[in-house]
């Protein structure tokens, strides 16, 4: 319902009832009260400020976190109005504060810059705080006002001295309630510094300073300043920092039609995915919506048309798919509306209809400009997107290779596989075993019954830097994807899984480490909801054999090897092996240890567990050496001879 003429008459003021009816629920305002939650009440207050920035008349924000985990924003805009308010009878000041949704748009003025949960406004932070106090200069003056307990006025709005005739501005410090926020009151510096640079980026030449005074020790106190005059191409620099760009400058467009507006900027990279992101008045839509869609299209069609008409597309020739000339793109898309409307379980996607076409008109606009002015980078993104499309033909070739004949056709299990005779997924599982000589030991020591066994040779391809065709080409990575039989990427249908325990079991050393890292990497890009869901697992190889008179102990640590030792009468006597490898192990060794659901321990995947390998490897194998001796120096122990 659109508040427009809303009028607030003293006697109507439900104002302790609806600041009351924000600490009865506030999951309904802010989302969650958990450490989510706190961290928005900071971004609450922070929009408000950056509206005065989006008006022009602000451009520095300071945000502190102070000793008692209260925070402070600052901005140097013109101040609340200090005047009262005609329609409540209170000064602008209090009414912001203990008004719902008396702030910003529902008040009149320019955009409302919501925060992620669009602009709830000051009042609620007023209402889950156990005190609030907002400091205004203006006229000269500097104005002062605190709440307390939830948003209860301690004293009206009061002069408490002078300041310079050019000094303007706000500044709110709070203190979130611990009876509201149980989990946690304490803020988290990194959670605070994405999202002030974000902002920043998303706000050109906005200054955002960040500190953390909360350590004792003056030494360890923070402060940084986030401004940035290239906007979301300094955005772009940044994504694209660990990656090699195919082509020279940052392509930066932006436009405007019916009062919204839209900046788009974009560079390719040598790599394989897409990555976009876009905003709505600074919120983040990663489900995308109408802005995004519209320029995606625009990119899809400008690029083929471009294509045919320089000869690079022959006419008897399919066109390219968005998919392929997404490949390897870094790409932000800002919009900024009066009035979003966000759909979705977590409105986290854009849904005015109208943006679709204005955002494919503003960036097919520039983009075709873009090429036209830039022939030899247009030609690096052409073939870019051709070699895509090529590979894309591939990979549906191999992945037709790796797709499971129905039981009637010949079963095109790799010949390595020693599937097991159970069809009842559920008490299945598949064994990806290092090296072909711990292979043949768990293939004679397993229960054939519901233990497969498909052995890797040797180091399996890298995900992370190879295409989909590539991938598919190599066959360690067809068998498993054969041997799943759940299909791979858009394919993936999880109900034809025919294990429900995919177990990783490599050596305890670094090799087997790096092959378990590669295997992760694969199954979160390519099997994601296998890992999300819980399939994926690591066995857990004994470390030491002990012998001691006649008997064996199997221990899986160092802990464990030194308490059975300390067990034993004599140590003199013990014979300790650390074991090299899984292939040290015969056949019964190696089930009894690590196999048999009796004995064995398998620890189970995390997303993550997938994600840290998939940005550990992004560090180890990414072209820049950088980041590579920067992981290597960071976990020399257990990284030396590592052959990256
Ligand atoms: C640290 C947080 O909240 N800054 C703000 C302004 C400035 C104006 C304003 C805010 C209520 C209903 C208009 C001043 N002069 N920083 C902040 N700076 N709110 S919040 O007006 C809100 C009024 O509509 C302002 C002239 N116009 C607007």
């Amino acid at each position: 319902m659109k508040q427009e003429n809303m009028h607030y008459d003293a006697s109507d003021i439900q104002v302790l009832e609806g600041l009351e009816a924000v600490r009865k629920r506030p999951g309904m305002y802010i989302g969650a009260t958990s450490s989510t939650g706190l961290h928005h009440l900071v971004w609450e207050i922070v929009d408000n400020a950056i509206d005065e920035a989006l008006a022009g008349y602000c451009d520095d924000i300071e945000i502190i976190i102070n000793k008692d985990n209260s925070i402070t924003v600052k901005d140097d805009g013109r101040g609340i109005p200090t005047g009262i308010h005609a329609k409540t009878g209170l000064s602008t000041v209090e009414t912001v504060y203990t008004v719902l949704h008396a702030g910003g748009k529902f008040g009149g003025g320019g955009y409302k810059v919501s925060g992620g949960l669009h602009g709830v406004g000051a009042s609620v932070v007023n209402a889950l705080s156990s005190w609030v106090e907002v400091t205004v200069y203006q006229n000269s003056k500097i104005y002062f006002i605190r709440f307390e307990k939830g948003g209860h006025t301690a004293a009206p709005l009061e002069v408490i001295g002078e300041c310079e005739e050019d000094r303007t501005g706000t500044t709110v410090t709070f203190k979130a309630d611990p009876e509201i926020f149980t989990e946690t009151t304490e803020y988290s510096y990194e959670i605070l510094r994405t999202r002030a640079q974000e902002l920043a980026f998303l706000n050109k030449s906005l200054r955002i300073i960040l500190c953390d005074d909360r350590p004792a020790d003056e030494a360890e106190k923070k402060k940084e300043i986030f401004v940035y005059e290239g906007g979301i191409s300094a955005y772009i620099e940044k994504l694209n920092k660990n990656k090699t760009p195919i082509h020279e400058n940052i392509i930066h467009l932006m436009g405007e039609s019916e009062g919204i507006s839209l900046e788009v900027a974009l560079q390719y990279n040598s790599g394989y995915i897409a990555n976009i992101y876009s905003f709505t008045n600074n919120i983040n839509t990663p489900d995308g919506g109408t802005h995004e869609d519209g320029v995606k299209r625009a990119l899809t069609r400008i690029i083929n048309n471009y294509a045919r008409k320089n000869k690079f597309l022959k006419d008897n020739e399919d066109s390219l798919s968005g998919e392929d000339v997404r490949e390897g793109i870094t790409m932000i898309v800002s919009c900024k509306h009066p009035d979003p409307q966000f759909e979705g379980q977590t409105k986290t996607k854009l849904g005015n209809s109208e943006v679709r076409k204005i955002a494919d008109d503003v960036f097919s606009e520039g983009f075709e400009r873009f090429l036209l002015e830039n022939p030899d980078s247009a030609k690096i993104i052409i073939e870019k997107s051709m070699t895509a499309a090529r590979a894309r033909m591939a990979a549906k070739k191999a992945r037709d290779l790796t797709r499971r004949k129905t039981a009637l056709e010949v079963t095109s299990l790799p010949g390595k596989l020693a599937d097991c005779s159970s069809k009842n997924a559920e008490e299945c599982e598949i064994f990806i075993v290092e090296g072909d000589s711990a292979g043949g030991s768990a293939k004679s020591g397993r229960n054939p019954k519901t233990q497969a066994i498909l052995p890797l040779r040797g180091k399996i391809l890298n995900v992370e830097k190879a295409r989909l065709d590539r991938i598919l080409g190599n066959n360690e990575i067809r068998a498993m994807i054969t041997a799943f039989g759940t299909g791979i990427g858009d394919e993936f249908d999880i109900s034809k899984l025919r294990y429900h325990k995919i177990v990783i079991m490599t050596d305890a050393d670094v090799d087997g480490a790096h092959i378990r890292i590669l295997l992760l990497t694969f199954f979160y890009r390519y099997f994601k909801p296998l890992v999300e869901k819980g399939y994926i697992y690591a066995a857990q190889p004994p470390l030491y054999k002990i012998e001691y008179n006649k008997k064996v102990y199997h221990v899986y640590s160092d802990e464990e090897k030194d308490a059975v030792i300390a067990t034993l009468p004599d140590p003199t006597r013990v014979k300790v092996n650390r074991y090299k490898g899984l292939g040290e192990m015969d056949a019964e060794e190696l089930w009894e240890t690590t196999m048999n659901i009796e004995t064995r321990i398998l620890s189970k995947i995390t997303m993550d567990d997938a994600i840290i390998a998939d940005q550990v490897l992004n560090d180890l194998m990414g072209e820049e050496v950088e980041p590579r001796r920067d992981f290597i120096e960071k976990n020399a122990k257990f990284v030396e001879n590592i052959d990256v």
